[in-house]
């Protein structure tokens, strides 16, 4: 996207919208964010987080496009070399009427499926589906040049919340790729891809793209680039913040740190205060006392083993039919069926809104509850 703003693209965008996109807004983010909620219960908590989403604002989205082309982010060039060598196989099992992408961001590797179904005369609609519009609009724009034949459903969503709102389709094949699958906690990973395995239907596809555990240097390198594009991508949730909120934090005031807890496997990123502080949050009327050396927790980026995918995707309710990796650096991708039968782990997805739907209902009410008593 080389740093051009999104907004400015999306206006020269206005002015020719073809009739091949469509764009359904699930939430207006401005309105129905979680970002109040997220923050006071994450920066009252004793450990202080912030949950990843709220990064990918336009400006958070540009920066996420930067971190794909540093020397140090392995993912995105391991992904695409992947997918390249891959994709003809995985379009040929799964053979799409709808290719739909969650958190589709830049959809820079997307280009590489489209590529495969064409050559083999397949032409699936594509529903790329994320929480950022601009990127959701030029991405769409961009790949409407480049495929005559293609329509673009895109869907503005959250997709922690939102996951009814999964497009419909003949034959669908879901695509959640560059590791953001490890960006969620173990429980939210084995809730998510059995709401995703409860509203597929027996013989429709999903298709995973993890990172996987490898040398701690070539791993905190990638997230702590010598350019410093990270930190400022991991500070962005301050400037978030700081707009939406009415908030006075000095992104500076903030080092930014990133280390991988080996027990764990995973990448844990953290903002940590230099100094002594109070940021007063205005539209929240919350005032936030930091001592020097107290940390935000932002990010998991967690790292998998074979084992580990195949386990997480087989307890949603999936059958693992392909898995393609490379060696160096380790990245793995796994092509699932939705399985025949119905599995416990989907009967409870099914019976039952996601624990985040329920969540988010619950704090909405107490939120709604809150406004009516004050
Ligand atoms: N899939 C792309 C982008 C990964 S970055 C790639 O592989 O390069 C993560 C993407 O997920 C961003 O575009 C971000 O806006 C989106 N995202 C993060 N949390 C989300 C949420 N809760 N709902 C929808 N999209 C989300
Ligand atoms: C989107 N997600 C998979 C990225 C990751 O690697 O966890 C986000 C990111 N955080 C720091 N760098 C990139």
């Amino acid at each position: 996207m080389n740093g051009r703003s999104l907004t400015r693209r999306r206006q020269a965008f206005a002015f020719d919208v073809p009739s091949r996109f469509f764009l359904q807004r699930v939430f207006d983010p401005r309105r129905d964010s979680t970002l109040a909620d997220d923050v006071q219960r994450g920066l009252r908590a004793r450990r202080k987080r912030l949950p990843p989403k709220h990064f990918y604002d336009e400006a958070g989205s540009l920066l996420f496009d930067r971190i794909c082309e540093l020397p140090e982010y392995y993912l995105t060039r391991c992904e695409e070399r992947l997918l390249r060598a891959s994709a003809a196989e995985i379009i040929g099992v799964a053979r799409p009427s709808d290719l739909i992408e969650l958190g589709s961001g830049a959809a820079r590797k997307t280009t590489l499926l489209l590529d495969a179904a064409e050559t083999l005369g397949i032409t699936p609609r594509y529903h790329p589906l994320d929480v950022c519009e601009p990127m959701l609009r030029a991405s769409a724009e961009s790949l409407l040049s480049r495929y005559p034949w293609l329509e673009v459903h895109a869907v503005v969503a959250d997709y922690e919340r939102h996951l009814d709102a999964l497009p419909d389709g003949q034959r669908r094949l879901v695509a959640f790729l560059g590791s953001t699958v490890g960006n969620f906690t173990p429980k939210r990973a084995d809730e998510f891809l059995a709401e995703i395995a409860a509203r597929l239907r027996p013989g429709e596809h999903f298709l995973l793209g993890a990172d996987l555990v490898k040398q701690v240097a070539v791993l905190e390198a990638a997230y702590d680039d010598r350019a410093g594009v990270t930190a400022e991508f991991n500070r962005n949730v301050l400037k978030v913040i700081n707009r939406e909120l009415g908030g006075d934090f000095d992104p500076a005031a903030f080092d930014h740190v990133a280390f991988f807890d080996r027990r764990k496997r995973q990448i844990e990123m953290h903002l940590r205060a230099r100094r002594p502080q109070r940021v007063t949050l205005a539209s929240l009327g919350m005032t936030v006392p930091f001592a020097a050396g107290e940390t935000v927790h932002t990010e998991v980026s967690r790292k998998f083993r074979r084992q580990d995918l195949e386990g997480l995707c087989r307890r949603a309710g999936f059958v693992p039919r392909r898995w393609f990796s490379l060696d160096e650096p380790a990245f793995g991708l796994m092509l699932c069926e939705r399985a025949l039968g119905v599995t416990r782990a989907l009967r409870d997805a099914r019976s039952a809104p996601s624990c985040a739907t329920r969540r988010w209902r619950s704090r909405s009410r107490l939120r709604s509850a809150r406004r009516t008593c004050t």
